[in-house]
């Protein structure tokens, strides 16, 4: 979708624009914002990205899909990418405040050379019991570094399947059966050819599969996790401090509590 050079430059989705974004994002499993970042920002973080990406492999680029992180350190903590405000602004609207993220990131490749990938899902439904889709849990936030085009691989979605649901619990579980493939026959799909530096939030839900890259180029596309608050501890709970006592504890007891031994940011009591 379309964003103004208003809320390009204020960093802010108007409330008209979140509004169609959250509507596209819950009923078709996705939202894709043109040309949300800065051609020249594109462009330096592609040469930066396109180095560390072969660094990973050596130099000797696969001809397949690969998944690579970039090290954690300038310029790849760009605030653009770690918490870009119009994607924070549409993953805090649907999955509420306090979502939560982890590094490094993710960053989809398809060398040159790559084949058409299974169709998948990222994620399950939380509570796959029930015959009905809940709200999102966790949402990715991908940024792709070139123009993404049918030639070089651009990721094919099936709209509207994170609304699937089966309740045959085996099934699910496996994102990588015939279960997946069926499903997506009976939908129509869409290719997400779209401009480098546009900003897409999709719910992990979506069947989708990356597509073969027929150019010499490396297509890339960072990806971020968002996971909703529920997985945590409430943050106005009072927690112990363990540090003391925890190498004491089970493996389980360190499970069960594992939020509590962790006195970061995450953990500061709400004035
Ligand atoms: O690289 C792509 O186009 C698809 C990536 C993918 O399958 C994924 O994000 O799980």
């Amino acid at each position: 979708m379309y964003v103004s050079r208003t809320e390009i430059d204020t960093a802010r989705l108007s409330p008209p624009t979140l509004c169609l974004a959250l509507q596209d994002l819950h009923e078709r499993g996705y939202v894709i914002l043109e040309n949300a970042l800065p051609v020249s920002w594109v462009h330096d973080m592609r040469l930066a990205f396109d180095e560390a990406l072969l660094k990973l492999v050596d130099g000797k680029p696969p001809q397949a899909h690969g998944g690579g992180s970039p090290p954690m350190i300038p310029p790849f903590l760009d605030p653009l990418i770690i918490e870009h405000p119009m994607a924070v602004q549409i993953v805090e609207a649907s999955m509420g405040e306090g979502v939560f993220s982890y590094l490094p990131y993710g960053c989809n490749t398809a060398w040159p050379g790559s084949p058409v990938q299974w169709i998948h899902r990222d994620s399950k439904h939380l509570f796959p019991e029930v015959p009905y889709a809940l709200p999102p849990a966790t949402l990715v936030v991908n940024i792709p570094l070139v123009d993404f085009t049918l030639e070089n691989g651009c990721t094919e979605l099936w709209p509207g399947s994170h609304l699937i649901v089966d309740t045959d619990p085996d099934i699910i579980s496996d994102p990588y059966t015939r279960w997946s493939e069926e499903k997506a026959s009976l939908l129509p799909s869409v290719r997400t050819v779209m401009p480098a530096g546009s900003v897409v939030v999709r719910d992990m839900r979506v069947l989708h599969r990356g597509m073969p890259n027929r150019t010499n180029i490396i297509r890339s596309m960072i990806a971020l996790v968002y996971f909703r608050r529920f997985h945590r501890l409430p943050s106005d709970i009072p927690c112990a401090d363990l540090s003391g006592v925890w190498d004491g504890l089970s493996e389980r007891a360190r499970m069960l509590y594992r939020y509590s031994n962790c006195p970061g940011p995450d953990r500061v009591k709400k004035s």
